[in-house]
């Protein structure tokens, strides 16, 4: 078996979407996401001008050879770009290899673990009452887990909140808007959301916040203390991970559960944090982390440590990584939970899915292979646009992590 084309699909359909797609001798095909929100176009330069024509001719069931090749072989390890790269080439070849054994792809990976795939959703507003209601209409929808994030007085413009009555979306302008910061402020004002919140839904309710690498350790132990009253499920990205050893000094003050890794692309960047059991939960996800073949490892060395996946599942993720995350979800015996942020209906018609949701969980569906395709066509009617996350600044105007 040979493969004999591989190309890149990138369409625009509300937002940015890069596509691997991988052609075979056989007619069988393989798709895979390689989107890298921001910064999609280094990605798809990587794959035509490098990664694709070393391509052509090999078989595509080697998959771990290919993913050797890709990386031991390119000399320059690691980095966003390269291993996003790979792991649309990965996950396309993982459905090739899915659809050739006539398999949905949990079943390759050793079959599943659950009946169904618990999932979070996200919660925003620009204050307390936006974001009650915003609690309230996620549980309506059937949701068992929900990520909060609060306006906080005094701060104009800030990560994870929507503008007006838009979906929150990060990566909206041609070149990088700015948004500003104060510790202090937030610091003070978090509490007593999550207090509202709990007086509001009471316990029975998963509830997750995304501080975005925003603290310094000290000051992240400090909001995990505050916090523990009101029984997070997790608190996400306290600081910047960059350091590892700052998770030392937040573990030692606080037992509210830590979830990071959805930067990451190697199992090297969270080895430290997984093998001195310094966080809970990795979330590093399948496009940016190298693919299937790389994700499989770190969950499985995440297992020795009890640390459980949770993988990122933000909208910027195509349907396609959403559709692979499932199956990896439904095997894994080490699954925590999967973050899940609806993709619009115009997405959703370029980019047809097999998985399916149901009051608050989801299930991969049967289809063979990963279970979601692209309409090529109708991609092609959405071109490209330029969109950047935007930078953030503390109040004196410093340029500070985002
Ligand atoms: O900022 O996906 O947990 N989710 C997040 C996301 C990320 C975006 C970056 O591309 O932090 O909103
Ligand atoms: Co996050």
């Amino acid at each position: 078996m040979k493969i004999v084309d591989a190309k890149v699909i990138v369409t625009c359909p509300g937002r940015n979407f890069v596509t691997v797609k991988i052609m075979t001798d056989q007619g069988i095909y393989g798709i895979g996401d390689a989107t890298l929100n921001g910064r999609e176009k280094s990605v798809v330069s990587y794959l035509e001008d490098y990664l694709l024509p070393m391509l052509i001719g090999r078989d595509p069931q080697q998959i771990e050879d290919i993913w050797q090749y890709f990386y031991r072989g390119v000399y320059w390890r690691r980095g966003p770009i390269g291993m996003t790269a790979i792991a649309g080439i990965d996950v396309a070849l993982w459905d090739i290899k899915a659809k050739l054994a006539n398999m949905p792809l949990y079943q390759l990976l050793g079959g599943r673990s659950r009946d169904r795939i618990l999932v979070y959703s996200h919660a925003n507003g620009k204050d307390l009452d936006s974001t009650l209601d915003a609690v309230r209409k996620a549980k309506e929808k059937g949701y068992k887990a929900v990520r909060i994030q609060c306006g906080v007085p005094g701060i104009a413009k800030m990560y994870g909140i929507a503008k007006s009555n838009k979906a929150y979306e990060p990566a909206d302008s041609d070149l990088p808007m700015e948004e500003s910061w104060s510790s202090e402020k937030y610091m003070k004002f978090i509490p007593e959301v999550f207090d509202a919140v709990r007086k509001e839904f009471g316990y029975d309710i998963h509830l997750l916040h995304d501080v975005h690498h925003r603290l310094t350790p000290i000051e992240a132990a400090r909001v995990g203390k505050d916090l523990e009253p009101y029984r997070l499920f997790w608190m996400e990205d306290p600081v910047p991970a960059e350091n590892q050893e700052s998770f030392k000094l937040i573990r030692q003050h606080t037992t509210t559960p830590l979830a990071v890794g959805e930067v990451f692309n190697s199992i090297h960047d969270c080895r430290e944090l997984i093998q001195n059991q310094m966080i809970d939960y990795i979330r590093t996800t399948i496009v940016h982390a190298g693919g299937i073949t790389q994700l499989r490892r770190i969950a499985d060395f995440a297992s020795l440590y009890n640390v459980r996946t949770g993988f990122h599942g933000a909208t910027d993720l195509s349907p396609v990584c959403m559709g692979a995350a499932l199956h990896f979800d439904y095997w894994v015996p080490n699954f925590g939970i999967q973050e899940h942020m609806a993709h619009s209906p115009q997405m959703e018609e370029v980019f047809t899915r097999a998985y399916e949701f149901n009051d608050g969980y989801f299930t991969p569906g049967e289809k063979i292979g990963h279970g979601v395709d692209i309409d090529e066509k109708l991609a092609a009617k959405y071109p490209y646009k330029r969109a950047c996350l935007p930078v953030n600044r503390l109040e004196d105007g410093t340029l500070w992590h985002w």
